[in-house]
């Protein structure tokens, strides 16, 4: 017996110990029962450590990829992680625009957890003006977010004023995650949500004190994009990655000596 899986592409770079980045979407998109494909924009060397060296993708290869797939697969949904520079956004904004691959997840990638800058400082307003209006759902973390819309986030009112701002850019619907900064006392994270519709709230999760974070924002956005491939409302969908991401961070896995991956196995069979 034959079976269809719905379609759904990660348009990222590949991080090559499988914590993070492109690898990290097939992860999610595997236990979410999607098939993914992949738009190949950059080459990071690194391992639970570090990175120790980055490389782009041709631009031409890059558009050779989204026609190749958009020739064969019904693509339902598809999301953006790291995209390096100007270059490779206007790329990969231009593509998008050409074929039909639905709702769009903007992981708005500037800088690992650990510091390493994913995306040059030039490119920011390239990001605000040729992607942010094209994103279906925005995820920027805290300091993305700050960056984003050139304010200091210190009280729920600023995550608020800094939602309609992003809002304002055109992006439809903004999920910005909450900062939990390293050593801090706190139990939970507040991550703020404003609808196109208007409508918003907060979502609080458990803070677990862990080192094995790798690869939960691009999981929170594959999960994100996979949910809305099956017609899942924005706001569900928003709700079902962040079980999945607090899930797969809970049941820690030891897998390299430092900043390891999340456990994406934890979330089989767990999360509706
Ligand atoms: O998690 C952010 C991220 C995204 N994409 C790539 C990465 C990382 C973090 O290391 O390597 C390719």
């Amino acid at each position: 017996m034959s079976r269809q899986y719905l379609q759904v592409m990660t348009i990222a770079g590949s991080d090559s110990d499988g914590s993070a980045g492109m690898q990290a979407d097939m992860h999610t998109f595997f236990t979410r029962g999607v098939y993914g494909v992949s738009v190949l924009t950059a080459c990071v060397a690194g391992n639970s450590y570090e990175i120790g060296a980055r490389v782009t993708l041709p631009t031409d290869f890059i558009d050779k990829e989204f026609e190749l797939i958009a020739k064969d697969y019904q693509v339902r949904a598809a999301k953006t992680g790291m995209l390096a520079d100007a270059t490779l956004i206007e790329t990969v904004a231009k593509k998008y625009q050409l074929y039909d691959f639905g709702p769009l997840v903007v992981d708005p990638v500037i800088v690992t957890k650990h510091g390493n800058l994913l995306l040059e400082e030039e490119a920011l307003e390239s990001l605000k003006t040729k992607l942010l209006p094209l994103a279906t759902v925005l995820t920027p973390n805290f300091y993305e977010a700050e960056k984003l819309t050139n304010r200091q986030l210190n009280t729920e009112a600023d995550y608020v004023l800094a939602a309609q701002d992003l809002q304002a850019m055109g992006a439809k619907n903004i999920l910005i995650k909450g900062e939990h900064t390293t050593g801090s006392t706190q139990e939970t994270i507040k991550d703020y949500v404003l609808l196109e519709s208007g409508h918003s709230f907060w979502l609080e999760a458990p803070f677990y004190k862990t080192e094995r974070i790798n690869g939960t924002g691009d999981s929170l956005s594959a999960c994100i994009a996979a949910e809305l491939a099956k017609g899942t409302s924005v706001e569900e969908a928003i709700r079902i990655a962040k079980k999945y991401v607090n899930r797969a961070i809970q049941k820690e896995i030891i897998v390299g000596h430092k900043y390891g991956p999340i456990n994406h196995w934890a979330t089989i069979g767990e999360i509706e």
